[in-house]
């Protein structure tokens, strides 16, 4: 279980942004932002992305530079008992033990006591928390822009704007707050928020906390990854859902040629269930896979106080993993992130049929709220995904989703996420 070594040092590990350089491609995607879609299945097959202005296809430019971050490390007074699992020795691949790699060990300051610091090839990129979450993010100030029949019934607004008509919040608990607008009654489009990260990766460990998520019906919401020149540069939903769903989707869209080995949950060595086509290209609906846990999306995250939902992209593979706040692991919570810890993610994607590299360009992190819209709104009469037993037609009484949004903006205000961060990690090259 526990095949690392356990270090006895309390590290504070300073890794500055500045080394990091990656391509900013936030500016080019608020210019243009257009939602694709060309064809829905009933069962809940997500599919949206973008479509960058640009035709050029991005090189990966993300480089690690090692020599430029400083570690500063000092024997652990503390007394823990952390000794007491010491003797473990690395096995995994990944382990920086059995490498000789250069490593990275931290102590979250103010962690919990279950935090566990381990060694892990992982360094810390890109943190985003408390009142300076929204730095380096570029919020979209435009409506939901699609090329499908169905537009999402919303108005993304400036960071200015969300901030003046308390659309986002940071909370005393250093929480932040993106909601989309609860006005009674609206004759258009409700404002919400979308934000995109200004660097991009194309692999490392997305670890998102969350301690509510938008929910009710009407609302799709989503925090995802998209490449450039969708869908040419490939698209990773992490957390999705629409309505009352209470089990989280994760999805890839891609070109032609990407695909899971299996519909089946043992071949593909995955806790979830894959609920779309195993064929990841775009215009099918991409390949979904859907988490089994029932507190993993939705109300029923928010009511058990949320969770962890991670991410690794390399060229092995794509995998999801989601943790219920009682659950997550210590490295994570440590600051040591170390994937081989977790056990079996509940989405994984492997290169086996799915040649990552080829389709899977530099990604860019999104957090999204849309209303209605092509997923949102082409469900609105459909039932039987988990939380979903009754269709929102039949649960609200009004026949289609817009009419509803417009009409009942108090029925909104369960949908806003609240995040405690958002940390983008890399293995250094
Ligand atoms: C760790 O080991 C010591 C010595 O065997 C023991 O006294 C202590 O209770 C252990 N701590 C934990 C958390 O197991
Ligand atoms: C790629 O990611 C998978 C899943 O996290 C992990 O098992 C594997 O070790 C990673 N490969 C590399 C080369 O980091
Ligand atoms: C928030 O992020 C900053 C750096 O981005 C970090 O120094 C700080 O410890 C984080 N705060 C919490 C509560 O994790
Ligand atoms: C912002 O909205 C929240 C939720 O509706 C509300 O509790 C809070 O009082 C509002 N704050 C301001 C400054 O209007
Ligand atoms: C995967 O795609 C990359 C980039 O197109 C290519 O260099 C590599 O040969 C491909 N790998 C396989 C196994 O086809
Ligand atoms: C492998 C092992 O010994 N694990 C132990 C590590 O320490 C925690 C408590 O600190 C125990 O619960 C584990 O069993």
């Amino acid at each position: 279980m526990f095949m690392y070594q356990f270090l006895f040092l309390v590290c504070l590990f300073f890794f500055p942004y500045e080394s990091v350089s990656a391509t900013n491609i936030a500016s080019r995607f608020a210019q243009k932002t257009t939602r694709q879609v060309q064809r829905f299945t009933q069962d809940f097959n997500l599919a949206f992305g973008v479509v960058l202005a640009s035709r050029d296809k991005l090189q990966p430019q993300v480089h690690l530079t090692t020599s430029s971050q400083t570690v500063f490390c000092k024997a652990d007074s503390g007394a823990t008992s952390s000794g007491n699992n010491s003797t473990s020795s690395p096995s995994s691949p990944s382990d920086p033990g059995s490498s000789g790699s250069s490593t990275n060990t931290a102590s979250a300051a103010g962690s919990s006591s279950t935090a566990v610091a381990v060694s892990t090839p992982y360094k810390l990129v890109e943190e985003h928390n408390g009142s300076a979450f929204f730095d380096g993010w570029t919020f979209t100030n435009a409506a939901d822009v699609t090329t499908h029949v169905r537009k999402g019934l919303v108005d993304y607004v400036d960071q200015e704007t969300a901030s003046n008509n308390n659309l986002t919040q940071i909370t005393s608990d250093g929480t932040v707050i993106m909601r989309v607008e609860t006005t009674a009654i609206v004759t258009g489009n409700r404002q919400s928020i979308r934000i995109t990260t200004n660097n991009a990766y194309d692999s490392g460990l997305w670890i998102l906390d969350a301690v509510h998520m938008p929910t009710g019906c009407g609302t799709w919401p989503a925090f995802w990854t998209n490449g450039p020149n969708w869908p040419d540069g490939g698209e990773i939903d992490i957390v999705e859902g629409v309505g009352d769903n209470t089990n989280d989707q994760a999805t890839l869209h891609t070109l032609e040629g990407c695909s899971l080995a299996s519909s089946s949950s043992s071949a593909l060595d995955i806790t979830g269930s894959v609920i779309t086509s195993t064929d990841c290209v775009s215009t099918g609906g991409g390949c979904g896979i859907r988490s089994s846990s029932t507190v993993s999306y939705g109300a029923a995250f928010n009511d058990n106080g949320g969770g962890v939902f991670t991410m690794t992209l390399n060229s092995s593979g794509i995998a999801v993993w989601f943790f219920e706040r009682s659950k997550i692991p210590s490295d994570i919570s440590a600051g040591t992130p170390l994937p081989s810890l977790w056990g079996t993610p509940f989405a994984w994607w492997a290169s086996s049929s799915c040649n990552i590299t080829e389709f899977f360009g530099l990604q860019s992190t999104i957090f999204d709220t849309t209303l209605c819209g092509d997923l949102a709104g082409s469900v609105w009469s459909d039932a039987g995904a988990p939380g979903q037993e009754q269709s929102c037609a039949t649960r609200t009484g009004v026949s289609d989703c817009n009419t509803f949004v417009q009409n009942n903006g108090a029925a909104l205000q369960e949908a806003y996420w609240e995040i405690n961060s958002v940390k983008i990690y890399q293995i250094p090259s």
